[in-house]
């Protein structure tokens, strides 16, 4: 992680990140797979030592995050985990500072917020449990929930269209988006080191099962029978090949993309679409955030874009050592009883 020259003191190993709480999510949520994942990723990713951690989350299951993790952390307000992780970051600006959040979390009440923590790519990394219900209020629809769900709260089915969080990531400018998958370990541990590297505002979309409320929600891409033919693995510099037998791919068809046979001579990889996540263009990442929307399409795993530019924590750092320079240090007492100020009768 770059954002603290300290040198590491020890070397971690998972159970340094481990807690002393009990974890008290349902046996066989998908929770329990991204906390494995954070803790096995740490040791390798933290060049820092674990003191400059801090955990932010909202109010949900996935919002339980820090209690099980051995590093500082902030049970935030419902929908307030961005805005909170903002002021963390700004007033300590050599802290790594993690979220995690829900769907409902993130995008429903706090929607605002992440759109705005993405706008001004304050350094910060968000893991997104999406399981597309509100698990701890036991079954409500979310934002992320399909058209058509029902549920309590839509018992004849939900008549409104879900928000794709990667789109409306890319569509604020964040500077890091990505996604994984709860059922596959290894995919999302290189995910979490890339967004651990990262400096600015990464979102990382974890597609999360909730076997209580929305069981199965994910199983094309996490089934054996289906899996390769559901889920298209990014490499940058790579072609976009799946398929049980890596027999199709993705081809551009102007900015259309569409799906073609690369085992019967007609098509080679050669005509594929080669995934670049550093893209100047972000409408390549969003056509990738769309596949979503067909299921003739296969949906994308991995890093859709990464973009390097100052982070608001910087700018803001930047800002008030040059006006110190130029100025000197302020005096809060000269504010607060200067000329601005009135009495109230
Ligand atoms: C201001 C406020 N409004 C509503 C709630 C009720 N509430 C708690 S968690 C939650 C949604 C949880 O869903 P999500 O963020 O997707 O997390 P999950 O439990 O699925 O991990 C809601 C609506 C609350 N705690 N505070
Ligand atoms: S309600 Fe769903 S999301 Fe919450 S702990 Fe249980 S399985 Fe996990």
């Amino acid at each position: 992680m770059a954002n603290s020259p300290e040198v590491v003191t020890q070397k971690y190993t998972a159970k340094d990140f481990t807690s002393d709480q009990d974890v008290r999510w349902c046996p066989g949520c998908g929770d329990y797979s991204i906390l494995a994942q954070v803790q096995r990723t740490f040791p390798d990713l933290i060049q820092t030592n674990k003191e400059k951690i801090v955990w932010v989350s909202g109010i949900g299951c996935s919002s339980r995050f820090p209690y099980y993790m051995n590093t500082y952390g902030f049970h935030g307000i419902h929908g307030r985990a961005a805005i909170i992780a903002t002021g963390v970051k700004v007033a300590n600006p050599d802290l790594s500072v993690w979220v995690a959040t829900g769907d409902g979390d993130l995008l429903s009440i706090g929607g605002n917020h992440f759109i705005h923590a993405c706008r001004k790519n304050v350094d910060l990394k968000v893991l997104l449990f999406n399981n597309r219900i509100y698990g701890l209020t036991k079954g409500q629809y979310s934002p992320t929930s399909e058209k058509g769900k029902v549920t309590k709260t839509t018992p004849f089915g939900s008549v409104d269209y879900p928000f794709n969080p990667l789109s409306l990531a890319l569509g604020s400018d964040a500077t890091f988006v990505a996604r994984s998958i709860d059922r596959n370990p290894k995919h999302m541990q290189e995910m979490i080191r890339r967004i651990g590297q990262h400096k600015g505002f990464a979102l990382l979309e974890i597609f999360q099962n909730c076997n209580i409320f929305n069981d199965g929600a994910f199983e094309l891409l996490t089934e054996k029978e289906t899996k390769d033919d559901h889920v298209l693995v990014l490499e940058h510099g790579k072609p976009m090949v799946f398929g049980k037998n890596q027999d199709k791919g993705i081809k551009l068809d102007g900015a259309h993309p569409i799906v073609v046979d690369i085992s019967n001579g007609k098509y080679s990889k050669d005509d594929l679409w080669v995934h670049d996540e550093f893209s100047d263009a972000p409408v390549h990442a969003m056509i990738l955030a769309h596949l979503d929307d067909r299921p003739d399409l296969p949906s994308p795993i991995g890093v859709f874009r990464q973009v390097i530019k100052e982070t608001y924590d910087e700018g803001i750092k930047n800002q008030i050592d040059k006006i110190i320079e130029k100025k000197g240090k302020g005096d809060l007492e000269k504010v607060l009883f200067g000329s601005n100020t009135w009495e109230v009768a």
